[in-house]
């Protein structure tokens, strides 16, 4: 049997994973017609062309423009039942979604729309699929740590349904400390944190989600190697990364696979994870995020199966479903 093939069978986690950048074009399309969006593409081939980016913020741009197709709470199902699918195929058992309220609210679009959208999809996966699921609702960082305060309280009759706060968008010039204060108050109500950091930005940005926003999963931090005492710290309290490498190669935060940091975090002890993140915009789901960081960086089929298995243990499931699933 391929490793391909072998790599499709065993059972993941994906916990790095925005529901948004699910969005293929062909679907984008289809939901731009039903709500009669004018996208600046004339066909499908020119949304792919436009998937050349060369940062963050380039591919932000298109995955904001990308995300004003979804209007309706039909929109958010079909969005998420469409991942599923794809995430069934790939091997997938449980999966921890971001969803970005404010990419949806700030265009008129109801919160509860987006989320029981994108729960109902989550619910009939679980009946159909056996893949279990968290939300983790995400704070835009380019916004003001107001709006996400705001966002906190239009999420209140739904907190049953989410189980974490995340922190995503532009990393450089908004740093973790600008929503200690509205992480503080998730925290009190009883949400896990996470945090994107150290993918551009500097390895403080890691040092300051674990100490500010007590985040329990890094997202991304593949700049943690330029402290060595964080480094270490990371390995020492088996904080997981969620490390997206097809990502990082298509924003140009690695030139290229070969060139990953992932095997070396890895050998170092440290608790690496594999995700898609956006799939859909960065060329593959997350098993193709296995088979690329397999071929190029020399991983051995076993070395895979601990990755996945840290998958589970990274997870948000409690101590007793770990030891079930792994
Ligand atoms: C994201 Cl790759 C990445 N980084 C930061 N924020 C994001 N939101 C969606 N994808
Ligand atoms: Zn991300």
């Amino acid at each position: 049997m391929q490793i391909s093939q072998l790599i499709k069978l065993l059972p993941k986690a994906e916990l790095h994973l925005h529901i948004e950048g699910t969005l293929e074009p062909e679907l984008m399309f289809e939901l731009a017609q039903r709500n009669n969006i004018q996208l600046p593409y004339a066909n499908i081939e020119e949304v792919r062309k436009s998937y050349e980016f060369h940062d963050l913020q380039s591919f932000l741009d298109v995955y904001y423009l990308g995300a004003s197709v979804l209007i309706k709470k039909q929109d958010f199902f079909d969005l998420t039942y469409a991942y599923l699918e794809k995430a069934n195929e790939d091997g997938i058992k449980h999966v921890e979604i971001f969803f970005d309220p404010q990419t949806h609210t700030q265009r008129g679009v109801s919160f509860e729309d987006i989320i029981t959208g994108i729960v109902e999809a989550l619910n009939k996966a679980k009946d159909e699929f056996a893949i279990s699921s968290f939300l983790i609702m995400s704070f835009l960082r380019h916004l003001s740590e107001e709006d996400a305060f705001e966002v906190l309280e239009q999420a209140k009759p739904f907190y049953n349904n989410i189980k974490a706060i995340g922190l995503d968008s532009a990393e450089i010039g908004n740093p973790p400390e600008k929503f200690k204060n509205v992480f503080k108050k998730a925290i009190d109500l009883g949400f896990l944190t996470v945090a994107h950091a150290g993918e551009e930005g500097p390895a403080e940005n890691i040092r300051n989600s674990l100490d500010l926003l007590n985040v329990k999963r890094i997202d991304h931090g593949v700049n943690c190697v330029t402290d060595e005492s964080l480094l270490q710290e990371l390995i020492k309290q088996k904080t997981p990364l969620t490390v997206c490498p097809l990502s990082n190669v298509k924003l140009k935060v690695f030139k290229h696979m070969s060139e990953h940091n992932i095997r070396d975090l890895y050998l170092k002890g440290v608790c690496v994870t594999i995700n898609s993140d956006d799939p859909s915009y960065f060329g593959g789901y997350l098993a193709d995020n296995y088979i690329e960081c397999q071929k190029h960086l020399n991983f051995s089929f076993l070395e895979l199966v601990q990755i996945a298995k840290n998958s589970f243990q990274a997870s948000f499931l409690t101590e007793e479903e770990k030891e079930i699933r792994c």
